[in-house]
Parts: C-alpha cells; structure tokens; sequence
C-alpha cells in the first residue's frame, strides 16, 4: 500500500474547527490520559504545554476508529512528541507513568479540589496549596480569607461537585424562561454551553437571552434576578455590567475570550422532583447571559463551545482569514470592517469553514 494510504489520516485538518468531534468517541482511553496531563499543566501555569495536550486529545476524538497503533497515528496533525511517547506507552503497557503519577501526586489532588470550589482560580489555588492548604475543609479550618464568591462555593461545594443532569438542566430551563417571560415578555431564551452540544451531564447550566426589538434586553438581568430572588430561588448571584462599545473595543479586544455581556453567575436552589430524598434541594451552577439581537448569533456561536473549539474558531480567524471572532463581533482586519450575521451559519461562511452543528463541536 502507498504511505499516507489510509484516508482518515489524509482528511484529518489540524484546526478543531475544521473537524466534526462527536460527543461520544472511541479514544477515551487515551484522551482522557492527555487531559490529565493538560490539566496539571494548567495547573503549573503552563498554557502553551497545556493546549499542545488538549489539541492532541481533540485529534484523538475526531477519529472514526479506536487507535490500536503507533500506525494508526501516521499523518495525523498536532500529535507532539511527548503525546506521542504517552500514547505509546499506553498502547504497549495499558498506561502511562507519567498520567498515573500525575494523578495520583498531591498537587494535582489539591489543585483539582481547591479550583473545583466556585470562585476559585488556579493562581489562588496554587498560593494556597504552597501555604499547604489540600481541600475546602482545609479553608474552613484555618479561616482563610474568601470572598463571597468563594464563601457560597465552599458552602455549596459537595452539590456543585455533582454533575447536573440534562434533567435537572430542562426543569431550569422551564424556570429562567418562566422568570424572564415575566418580566420581558417577546425575550427568546436559549440553552447554552454543553448542553446545546448534547452532553447529557455538565458542571453548570448556562443561558443566552435576548429580545428581537435591539434595546428592550438593556437592564434586564437584575429583573431577572429580583424575581428569581422574590421566588426564593437564588442562593448565590453576581452580576456584571454589559461593557462592550464596539468603537472602543472592536478589533483590539475581540481577540480575547473574556467576553462583555451583561453576565450573572447564579448558584440556584433547585427543588428536587423525588421528596424521598434526603434534603428537598440541590445546588446548581447557573449561568445568565445578555445579549444585544444584533450580536446574538456570535453570543450563540461563542457560548456554545466546546472551550477548545472556540479558541481554535478565533486562532482560524485570526491567522487564517486575518479576522477576529469574538462573541460580539467578526471584525475583517484586511476590509477594515465589521461583518454582520444574524446566525452561527453565516459566520462559519466569512471564516471559509463548512458549518459544524453543536453536537459535533464537542472537540
Ligand atoms: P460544562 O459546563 O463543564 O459541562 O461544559 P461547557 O462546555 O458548558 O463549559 P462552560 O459552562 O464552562 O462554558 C460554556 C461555554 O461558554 C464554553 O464552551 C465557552 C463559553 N464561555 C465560558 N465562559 C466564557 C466567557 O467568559 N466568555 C466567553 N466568550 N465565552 C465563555
Ligand atoms: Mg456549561
């Protein structure tokens, strides 16, 4: 057979927004090794390690087969040689070392734990863990100083460490659009994050919100969020300013993923459907998003993830087409002009990709 024979080898693109990644694949065995390993780079404040990891792990998922050997791999893009030593490895002894020890060190244990509480970053995690602090109850113990954030993450931790169900996710839905109707009627309300792509579990519930007539959404989220209080339905919630003017922050800032929506960070109080269990609530990670409708469709494009796609949209964008995509906006760098969209298909068109639906960006 010729060398670079195989077909999915030669079809294999190299950004993740090229490709279709499936939620469920066949290379977890391996994928979930180099995400360890991308974790705990992470968490030694490498990111450029880190995300040679995870472009490695989302190559692996956009496979059509599972990987039975170093064979397999020939031609495959963003492969590096240390994912290929670990991949190796795991193929020829059932695992890696290097992805054991990792997992099993201390660091990795408290860093997980400490930036597994909400409110809690990995510079914070890692001045605390050098302070030799390992989990919550370390915090609690020796009193440390949180902030309110942190305060409701700690007290709420256990439940916010348990994944949300994508039923758990439709009674909220049922909630946020009860509570918005209410106080917008005409606002149109989508799903967001994991789930829109399909996953049936996820570690919050994030929503966009928006209304057709450009302005009505101005000043909504705190109606939003006294109702929800009003309802005794909140546990937790931050909101932060809408501070995106397109003059000022346009193409400078549209490289960043930090976006500028009006935002609330929510803990809700979710009554639980079976009263036999052992206490009638749980609390759920929710998040709110404003957005204007003429910005909606890259609101949708950039809440929907996964978090590797999205980065990889905007290096595509930028090193590709010399555009920037961010949630608000595609600024065409080589036209020096704003390109309008009113849905996620027409923004894959001026970035020339071929449109991949939000099941299949799960890369
Ligand atoms: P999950 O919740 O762990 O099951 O997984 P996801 O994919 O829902 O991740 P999540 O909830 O952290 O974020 C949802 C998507 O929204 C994520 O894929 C990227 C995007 N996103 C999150 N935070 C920000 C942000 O601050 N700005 C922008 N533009 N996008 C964000
Ligand atoms: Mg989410």
């Amino acid at each position: 057979p010729k060398p670079n024979g195989d077909p999915t080898a030669m079809l294999m693109k190299s950004y993740a927004c090229q490709r279709r990644t499936p939620l469920k694949h066949y290379n977890s065995f391996l994928t979930e090794a180099l995400e360890i390993l991308s974790q705990n780079a992470e968490y030694n404040d490498n990111e450029g390690r880190s995300v040679a990891f995870r472009r490695a792990a989302s190559v692996l998922k956009a496979l059509p087969r599972r990987v039975r050997s170093m064979q397999d791999l020939r031609c495959l893009p963003c492969l590096g040689d240390h994912s290929q030593r670990v991949i190796k490895e795991i193929l020829e002894d059932g695992s890696s070392r290097e992805v054991e020890s990792t997992r099993q060190s201390e660091q990795y244990q408290a860093m997980k734990a400490l930036t597994g509480i909400f409110g809690v970053g990995v510079r914070t995690a890692d001045r605390w863990f050098r302070e030799g602090l390992r989990s919550p109850d370390d915090l609690i113990r020796t009193g440390q100083q949180l902030n309110r954030e942190q305060q409701a993450g700690v007290q709420y931790y256990d439940d916010l460490q348990k994944p949300v169900t994508k039923a758990e996710a439709d009674v909220i839905s049922d909630i946020v659009e009860k509570a918005v109707h209410a106080v917008l009627p005409g606002a149109e309300i989508q799903l967001m994050g994991g789930f829109r792509r399909g996953k049936e579990v996820g570690h919050d519930v994030d929503f966009l919100i928006t209304h057709p007539e450009e302005g009505k959404e101005e000043g909504l989220m705190p109606k939003i969020t006294n109702w929800l209080k009003e309802q005794g339905l909140l546990l937790y919630q931050k909101t932060t300013r809408n501070s995106y003017l397109e003059k000022m922050d346009g193409p400078a800032r549209a490289s960043s993923n930090m976006d500028r929506f009006e935002r609330c960070f929510s803990i809700f109080k979710l009554q639980k459907s079976h009263q036999s269990e052992a206490s009638g609530w749980r609390a759920v990670r929710v998040d709110l998003v404003v957005s204007p409708y003429s910005q909606f469709a890259f609101a949708t494009l950039g809440w929907t993830g996964s978090k590797l796609f999205e980065r990889e949209l905007r290096r595509w964008a930028g090193q590709e087409k010399h555009m920037s995509l961010s949630s608000h906006a595609l600024y065409d760098s080589k036209q020096n002009l704003y390109l309008r969209a009113k849905t996620e298909e027409e923004i894959f068109a001026y970035l020339g990709l071929e449109f991949i639906p939000p099941s299949e960006r799960n890369a």
